[in-house]
C-alpha cells in the first residue's frame, strides 16, 4: 500500500539523516512532487501550503482515494446467560465463529478447569497456561444470549499422541454439509520451548461426533536453533521462520476453489518491536478441506496482529489485526487472500472475536453486528462474552443539531 511505502520511505529518510555524518554517500530517498494535487483534496486533508509538507501530510496525500469510513464504529461487550455465564474455577475462552443451523447458534471453545500454575514448578503435572489441559467444548443458543453447554466436541488425544496435552482455540468451517474444526494442539510435556501444532476433526453434523485426523495439518517451521538447553524461549542460535516456534489461532476459509488456512506464527527467540510483541500471520493452502496444507511462500502475510479474525469480503479476504505490532488496530484487505493492505484504523475491537458470519453484508462494520469474545477476569480465569459493533457515520457533541449528516465516505 502506498501509505506504508511512504512510511518505509520516511524511515529511510530518517536513517539517511542519522547516518549522513559518518556516511556522506548514503542513498537519497525518493523526492515526490505533490504540486499537482487537486485543491479539493488539499482542502479535505486540511493542507494549506503544498510547498511546506510535513511528513504526516505527505503520508496523508499518499493514502489511496479508495479508502472510506465504512469501518468507523464502536464496540460494546455484554455478559452471557445460562451455561456461558462466568463460572468460578472454569476457563472458557477463544470462541469460534458462530454457526447457525436449524434455528440454533453453535459456538466451539477451549475449556479447562482450575488455576494456572505457570512454569515455575512441576510441568509434568502443573497447568502452565489457562489454555493448557483444555478440551474443545460446544454450546448452543436460540437467541445468542442464553447458552446451553452441550458437551465436548474434541477431546485431548491418548498419551503419546501429538495432541495428548491440550486441544484448544478452535475455529469451525461449514463446507458442503460437513463441519470442520481446526484447533491448536500440544503434546506433553509443555515447557516454554514446546512447539505446538494444528489439528483437524470433521463431522456430518455440528453436534458431532467429530472424527480427528491422525496427524496434524500444520506444524511450526523447523529451521530455528535454540541456544543451550536452558528453558529460555528467547535464547536462540538462529530464529528461523516467523512461525518457527508456534502455529496458533487456525481458521480455514473456502476461497477461490481452495481452502485457505490462516494462522498466527510465533518465532523462536521472539522479539519486541516498535509495536510490542513481534507477532505475524501466515497462510497455508489446500485443494481439499482435510489437506495437505502448503504454507505460502509469501508468508508472513502480516507484520502485526494476534488472534486470527478473517472473513470473506466482496471478492477477497478481510483481516482484523489486533493486539501486537505497529499495524495493530487496523482492518486489512487482500483481493488474493495473501497481499493485505490497510483499509482503516479500527480501535477498540474485542480480542479473540468469534464472528457471526451471517451478518456479513460486505459493508464494512456490518460483519461486527454481534458475535462472541472472551474476557480476562484475571490471569487464571477467562469467560466468553458477547460483543456488539455499531457503525458510526458522524461525530457529534451532546444535543448538537446538524442540518445534514456529513458524507459517509470521503
Ligand atoms: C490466544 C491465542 C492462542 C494462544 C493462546 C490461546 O490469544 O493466540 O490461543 O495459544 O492465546
Amino acid at each position: 500500500m502506498k501509505a506504508i511505502k511512504f512510511l518505509a520511505g520516511s524511515v529511510l529518510i530518517g536513517a539517511s539523516i542519522l547516518s549522513s555524518c559518518t556516511k556522506p554517500t548514503a542513498p537519497q530517498a525518493e523526492v515526490k512532487d505533490y504540486t499537482h494535487v487537486s485543491q479539493e483534496k488539499l482542502d479535505f486533508l486540511g493542507i494549506t501550503d503544498v510547498n511546506h509538507l510535513s511528513a504526516a501530510s505527505k503520508r496523508a496525500l499518499d493514502w489511496p482515494d479508495s479508502l472510506t469510513n465504512e469501518w468507523f464504529g464502536e464496540f460494546s461487550v455484554q455478559d452471557l446467560k445460562g451455561d456461558l455465564a462466568y463460572e468460578e474455577g472454569v476457563v472458557r475462552r477463544d470462541p469460534s465463529a458462530l454457526l447457525h443451523v436449524d434455528g440454533k447458534y453453535y459456538v466451539y471453545y477451549s475449556k479447562s478447569v482450575g488455576k494456572t500454575d505457570g512454569f515455575g514448578g512441576d510441568i509434568e503435572n502443573d497447568k502452565v497456561f489457562p489454555w493448557d489441559r483444555c478440551d474443545i467444548w460446544y454450546a448452543t443458543s436460540e437467541d445468542g444470549w442464553t447458552w446451553k453447554e452441550e458437551g465436548p466436541a474434541v477431546l485431548r488425544g491418548d498419551k503419546g499422541k501429538f495432541d495428548d496435552r491440550s486441544v484448544f482455540t478452535p475455529e469451525i468451517m461449514e463446507h458442503e454439509g460437513k463441519y470442520y474444526l481446526c484447533y491448536q494442539t500440544i503434546k506433553s510435556p509443555y515447557d516454554v520451548r514446546t512447539k505446538n501444532q494444528v489439528g483437524l476433526a470433521w463431522s456430518e453434523s455440528p453436534n458431532g461426533p467429530f472424527k480427528k485426523l491422525e496427524e496434524p495439518i500444520l506444524s511450526p517451521a523447523n529451521n530455528g536453533v535454540w541456544k543451550g538447553t536452558t528453558q529460555d524461549r528467547f535464547l536462540v542460535e538462529k530464529k528461523g521462520d516467523f512461525d518457527s516456534h508456534k502455529v496458533h489461532d487456525p481458521c480455514i476459509i473456502p476461497f477461490k476453489g481452495k481452502f485457505y488456512l490462516y494462522y498466527k506464527g510465533e518465532q523462536m527467540g521472539e522479539a519486541i518491536t516498535f509495536g510490542g510483541r513481534q507477532i505475524r500471520h501466515g497462510v497455508a493452502i489446500a485443494d481439499n478441506p482435510l489437506g495437505p496444507y502448503v504454507k505460502s511462500p509469501y508468508n508472513p502475510i502480516s507484520n502485526s496482529g494476534h488472534e486470527i479474525c478473517v472473513w470473506k469480503h466482496k471478492d477477497g479476504i478481510m483481516s482484523l489485526i489486533t493486539t501486537d505490532g505497529p499495524e495493530k488496530g487496523t482492518v486489512q484487505f487482500a483481493a488474493d487472500g495473501i497481499n493485505f493492505n490497510i483499509m482503516a484504523s479500527i480501535p477498540g475491537a474485542p480480542h479473540a472475536m468469534g464472528l457471526n458470519r451471517e451478518l456479513n453484508n460486505n459493508e464494512g462494520f456490518g460483519i461486527f453486528g454481534w458475535g462472541l469474545t472472551h474476557k480476562y477476569v484475571n490471569y487464571d480465569y477467562q469467560h466468553i462474552r458477547r460483543f456488539a459493533g455499531k457503525r458510526k457515520t458522524s461525530h457529534k457533541a451532546k444535543n448538537e443539531q446538524t442540518a445534514k449528516q456529513p458524507k459517509a465516505t470521503r
